[in-house]
């Protein structure tokens, strides 16, 4: 007992230094829907939801939260809302720019937004799941935000990307980070973010209908991922769309698992751990490709060893010389043999 005391003493300490160290996101309570949308600003349709089914043609999707509730936001109202978000988000114009260009169309919007104070370098993650009620080709997306309101000009990194915007969920392949195709889902999936600089940030996500207001889509929120299934099967998150547009900011071209290896052939996985890979040159003992930056990020050099130039040569002069004395050997031992039994033959005749 009198041991305990001071243990429990302890223990409690190190939950309020852990607190502490937590305090920006802890004391901004809420990232989790579990008080309803208690310190978030939203706009048009924006429901909290406990999970529940959401059909869309041929499918029913059924999207659970995690813990108890979600946020589950529906495009609606009128058309040609996109500068009032861009304002109410606090988007850049090089934002506006982005998104604009990636989708041309959009008419009306749901989000929801909040501020966060967040310390330098500070890391956090959300969830989201965007269903398309729509089909192809009629395009419907979504888009986070993370925006510096205490110094603009040191964008955040979302994504991994340093920029305040990036795509989420689009209906169309290759329009989206991540695309559902006709009636999809993209599953849970878990969005990161970095604060640059110290400050106040708006985090933001957006959903929105594209060239008409038909078939709005879905797009649910929580600090953590729920579950998803498909006509009451697990479903899994997708993969990200490998045709997906550019990103909102520069991604510098990096180098992946293959550079610096040995191969035969020239290698096909591993090339870049981000940017585009370019063709793969085979030289007389090497492989070269670029890594391309996106955006205006910067190029990278890789290079692989070329196994096959190196190994080949030697290894058939070797048997070819050891076949050569192989065989002078055993025809000098012939001749000699030869000579052995004639003279054998003749002495003992
Ligand atoms: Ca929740
Ligand atoms: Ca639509």
């Amino acid at each position: 007992m009198s041991i305990a005391m001071p243990r429990q003493i302890g223990r409690s300490l190190r939950a309020c230094i852990g607190g502490l160290l937590l305090l920006p996101l802890a004391a901004q309570a809420n990232f989790g829907f579990e008080s309803d949308l208690t310190n978030w600003t939203t706009y048009e349709t924006v429901t909290i939801g406990t999970g529940g089914d959401y059909s869309t043609t041929g499918y029913l999707w059924t999207v659970n939260p995690h813990e108890t509730k979600m946020a589950v936001m529906v495009p609606s109202g009128a058309s040609g809302a996109f500068t009032s978000v861009a304002d109410a988000l606090g988007l850049s114009t090089a934002s506006r720019t982005y998104l604009t260009t990636q989708f041309p169309n959009t008419t009306n919007f749901a989000y929801i937004q909040r501020d966060v104070v967040l310390t330098a370098g500070q890391e956090f993650t959300m969830a989201w799941n965007y269903v398309s009620t729509d089909y192809v080709p009629f395009n419907d997306g979504s888009f986070v935000s993370l925006v510096n309101l205490t110094d603009p000009a040191n964008v955040p990194t979302v994504y991994g990307v340093a920029a305040e915007v990036a795509i989420l969920g689009a209906t169309n392949p290759g329009t989206g980070n991540y695309s559902t195709g006709s009636y999809g889902s993209t599953g849970w999936q878990t969005a990161t973010f970095r604060a640059a600089t110290a400050g106040t940030y708006r985090l933001g996500f957006a959903v929105f209908n594209l060239t008409d207001t038909i078939l709005p889509p879905y797009l649910f929120v929580d600090q953590e991922p729920g579950a998803t299934f498909l006509n009451g099967q697990p479903f899994a998150p997708i993969d990200p769309d490998v045709n997906a547009p550019p990103p909102a900011g520069p991604v510098n071209g990096q180098c992946g698992s293959a550079s610096g290896q040995s191969f035969v052939e020239p290698p096909v996985s591993g090339l870049c751990s981000a940017g585009t890979a370019s063709s793969v040159t085979a030289g007389s003992s090497s492989f070269g490709w670029t890594c391309q930056g996106l955006s205006g990020g910067s190029d990278q050099v890789c290079s692989a060893s070329n196994a096959a130039a190196a190994e080949p040569i030697p290894v058939p002069t070797l048997t070819e010389w050891g076949l050569l004395l192989l065989s002078g050997l055993l025809a000098v031992l012939g001749l000699r043999g030869a000579r052995r039994a004639g003279w054998h033959g003749g002495h003992g005749a």
